[in-house]
């Protein structure tokens, strides 16, 4: 069953960012249609009944660094209509909010299709402004009826959609090098660590909507720091040593944090693109620290630095062909990045050609880049419990790949539910087919566990081995724990309320049976806030696996909250409540980032 198609009450008081994350998912579909065939018929307002707007189809990226350039407009040609320098500025900027995320930055297509000027000049001007206000029974829901867009802006973008794309500045090594600053030399930091924090209970949060992440030390529960980072900061990562951690921005800003120093600070940091999502620290062998690598969505690249001052030392881009048609992509974004155990290499997913890259950093003068057709549309996943098999979901494919990191292979591509979105996943030992790692799904309400042990439990390797059906669709994230005997789900994406602001816990004792059930806690309740939509995501574990912390997300104008659960049980343990905490979402345990323990 597919989760429920309640049309998103868009009257909700979020911030204008939680807005767009809606909204990144309704423009496009709309063009989706119209340019997937060429013409359809003419949309007619009594389909949009039939239209849906799904948890899946609001998880797109908001391109909102690149929102915020200055453009010129395209020159005047014969027989498209004129737009004034002010209008395509705005247009762009719709556009990059709304728009890009699908059909990419050039308007080339992405996990949508292309609007390149070819097609949507066959379609025209009236064609394209009705498809937009009126929408079709293939998804496109009535942006004039709904308030999206007002009757301005659809014809607006209609207008632009005619005029030739834009295309952002590439970002070199010059210009990457220009944002490289090393604000503390390696000579002049600490020998050892200078601080009383317990560095492996210490988490490092994203405060999303003011730039910053803040360390929460794991006993007290108390904010320790409070540092400003990239704009829309998005992940945290922890160096193998425990040492350094690495946080990067929607802006491409990524920092790296000495968390020896007296008060954890900024020693270095560096722009390495326009947009981008992920970063990560060289973890094999003999090159624990020394290499950090950060994927940007535009340009489409990676950057190789050091790992102690981020002194950039390679860039690569990502264009070519795509792994099934085989065709060339101008702009595949660098999604999940994690580090070899196996192998000096980075393991780099590229989104939307399919290829998962096998980056070894061992001599980058005689640098070696092995590819793997995977699936298109890779996004975020993580390792098995040995570390050896990754793990990615395809996300548009429904696919979940694994490659080998040892023997350097894919060893399948396996169907799951509708999206499947992981976050880094979660491992156990499910009592019936051994060892399993899981996805939830952001566009229904399963969990597929699939087999991990081709040893022990070869029938069951690689095969979803059973689908839990959890509270709903517009799950982000799952998570458990090596000591722990529960397992975690979120839904923060969910249109009904309640479903977002709790979170399904099963017992894995319970997983043999044929319908395991799980039980509500009520996250946002427990807060104690009672404004906003709560949106509970992404459960952390404390080091000792006895506690899990979960971030109650709201607007950045109302409080937010972190909610501490005690794992055994499965009561309120502790909230966390602070002015400054705004806008928490990821969490990262500094132990259990640096382990990969999911
Ligand atoms: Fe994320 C991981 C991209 C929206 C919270 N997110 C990732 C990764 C990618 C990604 C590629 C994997 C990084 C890695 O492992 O190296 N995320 C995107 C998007 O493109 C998207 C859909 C839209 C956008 O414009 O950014 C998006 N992500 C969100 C959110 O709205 C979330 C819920 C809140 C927020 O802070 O923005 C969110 N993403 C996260 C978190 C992780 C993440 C917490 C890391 C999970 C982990 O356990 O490692």
């Amino acid at each position: 069953m597919v989760v429920s198609s309640t049309p998103l009450n868009l009257s909700l008081n979020l911030e204008p960012i939680m807005k767009n994350l809606i909204a990144s998912l309704l423009l496009p579909i709309a063009i989706i249609f119209a340019a997937g065939t060429g013409l359809a018929d003419k949309p007619k307002p009594a389909d949009l009944k039939k239209h849906q707007t799904t948890p899946g189809q609001k998880y797109e990226p908001t391109l909102d660094v690149l929102r915020d350039q200055k453009v010129d407009k395209p020159g005047a040609q014969p027989g498209v209509p004129v737009i004034s320098a002010a209008d395509f500025q705005r247009a762009n900027q719709i556009y990059f909010e709304r728009c890009a995320g699908c059909h990419g930055v050039l308007r080339k297509g992405a996990t949508g299709k292309a609007l390149t000027t070819k097609i949507t000049r066959k379609l025209g001007l009236e064609y394209l402004r009705d498809f937009i206000d009126y929408g079709s029974p293939a998804g496109m829901p009535n942006w004039g009826a709904s308030g999206g867009l007002s009757k301005n802006d659809i014809d607006l973008m209609a207008r632009y959609l005619l005029q030739e794309p834009t295309q952002p500045p590439e970002f070199g090594m010059k210009d990457i090098k220009a944002t490289w600053k090393v604000h503390v030399p390696l000579n002049k930091r600490p020998k050892k660590k200078m601080n009383n924090l317990d560095l492996d209970n210490l988490f490092s949060v994203t405060l999303r909507d003011t730039g910053q992440v803040a360390l929460i030390d794991g006993d007290s529960k108390k904010i320790v720091e409070i540092i400003e980072t990239g704009y829309a900061v998005h992940i945290s990562r922890v160096s193998a040593s425990g040492r350094y951690l690495l946080v990067i921005g929607r802006d491409a800003k990524v920092n790296l944090i000495d968390l020896y120093m007296k008060h954890p600070t900024t020693v270095a940091e560096i722009k390495v693109g326009a947009e981008a999502r992920s970063v990560e620290t060289s973890k094999m062998k003999g090159y624990e620290d020394k290499y950090a690598i950060a994927g940007a969505y535009w340009p489409p690249q990676y950057v190789i630095m050091d790992g102690y001052t981020l002194e950039p030392k390679k860039v690569v881009s990502t264009r070519g062909m795509t792994v099934d048609t085989q065709e060339f992509h101008p702009e595949p974004r660098v999604a999940a990045i994690v580090a070899s155990h196996y192998h000096p290499e980075f393991i780099v997913n590229v989104k939307e050609t399919g290829k998962i890259l096998l980056v070894n950093y061992s001599d980058l003068d005689n640098f070696q880049v092995s590819s793997i057709s995977a699936e298109r549309f890779l996004h975020d996943g993580g390792f098995d419990s040995t570390g050896r098999y990754f793990l990615v979901a395809a996300n548009a494919r429904n696919t979940i790949a694994v490659v080998d990191t040892k023997e350097r292979k894919l060893v399948k591509l396996i169907k799951t539910g509708i999206k499947p979105h992981p976050g880094r996943g979660a491992n156990f030992i499910h009592p019936k087919y051994g060892p399993v790692w899981a996805t939830s799904h952001l566009g229904d309400e399963t969990i597929a566990l699939i087999g991990t042990d081709p040893i022990k439990h070869p029938k069951y390797a690689w095969k979803v081995v059973q689908n839990l059906e959890g509270q709903g669709g517009g799950a982000l994230f799952v998570k458990t724990h090596p000591k722990s005997k529960n397992f975690y789900v979120d839904t923060p994406l969910n249109p009904e309320a309640e479903i977002a602001a709790s979170v399904a816990v099963f017992k894995i004792a319970d997983m043999g049976q044929k319908e395991p059930k799980y039980k509500v806690l009520p996250i946002g309740e427990w807060s104690g806030i009672t404004e906003g939509v709560r949106r509970v995501v992404q459960g952390e574990y404390n080091k000792a696996g006895d506690e899990i912390w979960f971030s109650v997300w709201n607007s950045k104008s109302q409080q937010s909250a972190i909610v501490v659960v005690d794992d055994k049980t499965l009561t309120k343990k502790a909230v966390i409540k602070d002015k400054r905490l705004v806008t928490p979402t990821g969490k990262f345990n500094v132990y259990n980032t640096r382990a990969d323990i999911y």
